[in-house]
């Protein structure tokens, strides 16, 4: 067996691994150890399952006498393996599109009043986002305007459109651009459909050709799917302001219900929420001995409660099967995306009752609720009452916390960016020319066991911001960083001298939290408003992304729109695509000269740092600033 050392860098983790060893659990690293080494043809993206004259793998290897060049149809290694990307990124982009869909629906449910739980919080975000989509607001009720706004997001989805509607926040450069390479992004379901058409069996044979549309795809979810979903959360539950909150296992407590939220949409965490603030519910909870209710977040749904309500943050990722091992859990309640299927035997393991939400996320095993906006007020109640069930069942001497939590801090919406800075962008600009803050990196996504957890994100956070650079965080890079103690004003101390002195006069930490992985929308607007404010394309600014530790299609799809809106983007291991030079290639080198910018694959955090750096300095020379 591993070392629990090499496993993860965090002692709530370890204690964690070595009580799931104790207890017969099987986690994501032993499963990983019985799947070494994986099938080389898939690793490297070579083989072709699109058709049954096949499946075929393609090595010209001489240990395959040199005989497999090509495909039965044909293809060859080039074709499969962008093929194979393409569809990646569609699954990637449909995860986070679906996702932006379901808020719409529950919006529209809210503006049919069918939807009792919920409401319009932020009326003010409403309005702005419909003049931007050039709905007219004036003298009209917030249902009317909303129903517009409905009405315009989901034509974002279908095939009547020549483009997305937020590409109106796309610097006019970079449109022309997209428009010349015709890869602007049209409707959300179509580039989605389209990428499964091209990669059928007798279509878009030409590589480079297939990664471009992979590009239209991802863009699609950065600039409709993703974005959509970010801005109608907020006009339901909030827009995110600065707050406190805290994170790691130390958040489970020993005398409350726990529950946790896992996977995506605040559209079910949210209802569940509430009705654990219902001090009705707390009653009940007394009376069976419990001191109250305790909600906290795993993954994306949990930064998406972070983010708006403050509620604390048990994990990331690979600390989902973990924090049930903590025997504390009476209820993990998810919705959908990132959710091991394994969940379900770890809770099996214990008093857990693992809940899915989601008529299209089953999980053999899971007690089931058919949540919808009708009717999720009630069954969000329904999983408070099991919780509070379940507590007299837990068996106090198969409980350990391994933690006392820490302090983060979260909420940095881009309103609350511009806020924080007196309402103009200005100052941050300042600060950026003057070289205090040399530029940004967004860190974000996953883990994989393949990484020790959380080492690269951590690893390259704090490399960045002792570079003067701040990192804006999401995803579950998020938690890493709250564990890291970069997420607190105090972080700062781990900065260099600009970016300390930055964090000092504004308060706040040299890493920002802005939310979930859809939210990574909010870090394109960004890019988007300073380009816009300096007359310059996003592939001019000194800006880079990175995802140390990303596993997922989303990831994938959220570093080709990174790229394909112009920004230079890290990959801590490189997807499925060594298998064809010229795929490889184009990934690294060929994007630069098409959309100014490309991905640089590394798994040394120091290295990425340096090469994030190095492009920072560029970009800053580029603008006629000192590097
Ligand atoms: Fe093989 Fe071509 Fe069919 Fe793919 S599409 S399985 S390469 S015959
Ligand atoms: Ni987003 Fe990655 Fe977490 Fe899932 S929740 S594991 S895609 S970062
Ligand atoms: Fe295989």
């Amino acid at each position: 067996k591993r070392d629990i050392n090499d496993m993860s860098i965090w002692d709530d983790a370890k204690s964690m691994l070595a009580k799931a060893r104790a207890d017969g659990v099987e986690t994501a690293w032993d499963r990983l150890d019985q799947q070494t080494p994986h099938c080389r043809f898939c690793e490297l993206g070579t083989t072709c399952r699109n058709c049954v004259m096949g499946p075929c793998r393609i090595s010209a290897k001489a240990e395959h006498g040199g005989k497999l060049s090509r495909g039965v149809c044909g293809a060859d290694a080039d074709v499969i393996v962008a093929r194979n990307f393409g569809r990646f990124i569609a699954g990637g982009s449909a995860g986070h599109s679906d996702h932006g869909r379901d808020v719409i629906e529950a919006l529209e449910a809210v503006v049919e009043g069918r939807a009792p739980g919920y409401q319009i919080r932020d009326e003010a975000k409403l309005r702005r986002i419909a003049a931007e989509l050039g709905v007219a607001t004036e003298g009209r009720d917030a249902l009317d305007v909303a129903a517009d706004v409905v009405d315009a997001c989901y034509s974002d989805f279908g095939s009547r459109r020549k483009a997305v509607n937020f590409l109106s926040r796309v610097p006019a450069k970079r449109r022309e651009l997209w428009e010349k390479l015709d890869i602007t992004p049209r409707g959300v379901d179509r580039e989605i459909a389209e990428m499964m058409h091209r990669t059928h069996m007798g279509c878009d044979n030409d590589a480079p050709n297939t990664m471009l549309h992979a590009a239209r795809c991802a863009l699609a979810d950065g600039w409709a799917g993703s974005m959509i979903a970010t801005e109608l959360c907020d006009v339901l539950f909030g827009t995110p302001k600065p707050k406190m909150s805290t994170a790691n296992l130390g958040v489970i407590k020993k005398d409350t219900v726990n529950i946790l939220v896992h996977g995506h949409n605040p559209v079910v965490s949210e209802m569940i929420l509430d009705a654990a603030r219902d001090p009705e519910m707390i009653e009940l909870a007394k009376k069976n001995g419990a001191t109250g209710i305790t909600v906290a977040g795993l993954c994306c749904t949990g930064n998406e409660l972070l983010m708006r309500q403050g509620i604390p943050m048990a994990g990331n990722h690979l600390m989902t099967e973990l924090a049930i091992v903590t025997g504390a859990v009476e209820v993990v309640v998810v919705d959908y995306q990132c959710i091991m299927p394994s969940l379900v035997q770890v809770a099996g393991c214990y008093h857990t009752r693992f809940i899915d939400t989601a008529a299209k996320a089953r999980f053999t095993g899971a007690i089931h609720f058919n949540f919808h906006p009708e009717n999720a007020r009630e069954e969000a109640r329904k999983v408070v009452r099991m919780a509070v069930d379940a507590f007299v069942e837990r068996d106090p001497k198969r409980v350990e916390i391994p933690a006392e939590p820490v302090s983060i801090m979260t909420g940095f919406s881009n309103e609350a960016i511009l806020e924080a800075l007196g309402g103009s962008l200005d100052p941050l600009l300042d600060a950026v020319k003057a070289g205090t803050v040399r530029g940004f990196v967004g860190v974000v996504g996953c883990n994989n066991p393949k990484i020790k957890h959380d080492s690269a994100n951590v690893g390259l956070m704090k490399a960045l911001v002792k570079k003067d650079i701040m990192v804006l965080a999401t995803g579950c890079v998020t938690t890493a960083a709250g564990k890291a103690g970069l997420l607190v004003p105090e972080g700062a101390s781990m900065a260099g001298p600009g970016l300390q002195s930055l964090c000092g006069a504004l308060g706040i930490p040299p890493v920002l939290h802005l939310g979930s992985c859809v939210d990574n929308a909010r870090i394109l607007q960004l890019c988007a408003l300073i380009a816009n404010a300096l007359g310059v394309d996003i592939s001019d600014l000194p800006v880079g992304a990175s995802s140390p530790e990303w596993y997922s299609e989303k990831a994938a799809a959220i570093g080709l729109y990174a790229v394909a809106s112009g920004i230079y983007t890290h990959l801590g291991l490189p997807p499925n695509i060594l298998g064809s030079e010229k795929v490889t290639d184009i990934a690294l080198n060929g994007l630069e000269q098409i959309v100014g910018a490309s991905f640089v694959v590394n798994d040394d955090p120091e290295k990425a740092a340096d090469l994030l750096d190095a492009r920072i300095r560029q970009k800053r020379q580029g603008l006629g600033l000192q590097p």
